[in-house]
């Protein structure tokens, strides 16, 4: 009979867990598509850096997947999103740092879109974008949670960080070949 209690107990569990996942997917899904309507709306209410972290996470995914075609689209997406942002909203603490990052981040995303075929390369510019990203992070806020997860290994074990919508990790330089390696160092709330 105890036995029987335990399994139940663990079944019931299992289950919860189980459960859990599948809302919160479902969450994200809504999140996402209310997301977008406001952004084809009028655009007020998400951070004015919504655009860069986009496509920042869409790279990162890419990478992640290996991906060198998807990963220079993304570069180019970012680029192509700093290039019309609109920066009259901005105080002067976000000037100050939009300022500081953006030819740097620029220049980066411009690389990562030139370098089909060379994911190693692709990924030293997506290790110093991950570091202007973080700050523009923290200084507008992503509308979303987010998380610095960082990775080790890479770079000869002199480690490198980036920045994540889930705490699962899918290491973007590390690629397939080592997908979950790495550990989620901050969460960023904002
Ligand atoms: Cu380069």
């Amino acid at each position: 009979m105890k036995k029987l209690i335990f399994s139940i107990a663990l079944f019931t569990i299992i289950l919860t867990a189980c459960n859990n996942n599948s809302t919160s997917t479902a969450e994200n899904d809504t999140t996402k598509s209310d997301e977008s309507a406001i952004t084809a709306d009028a655009g007020t209410s998400t951070s004015p850096i919504k655009g860069i972290v986009d496509g920042y996470l869409q790279l990162s995914q890419a990478l992640a997947q290996d991906n060198d075609k998807n990963a220079a689209e993304a570069g180019k997406n970012i680029v192509a999103t700093m290039n019309r942002l609109d920066k009259s909203s901005f105080t002067a603490e976000q000037t100050k740092v939009y300022n500081e990052i953006e030819v740097d981040a620029k220049e980066h995303a411009e690389h990562i879109s030139a370098n089909v075929g060379n994911l190693k390369h692709q990924r030293e510019h997506f290790d110093m974008l991950s570091n202007d990203v973080y700050d523009l992070v923290k200084t507008f806020g992503a509308g979303q949670t987010l998380y610095q997860a960082n990775c080790p290994m890479y770079n000869n074990n002199k480690g490198a960080n980036w920045l994540t919508a889930s705490k699962e990790i899918k290491n973007p330089y590390m690629g397939t070949e080592m997908s979950s390696c790495g550990t989620i160092k901050e969460e960023l709330n904002n």
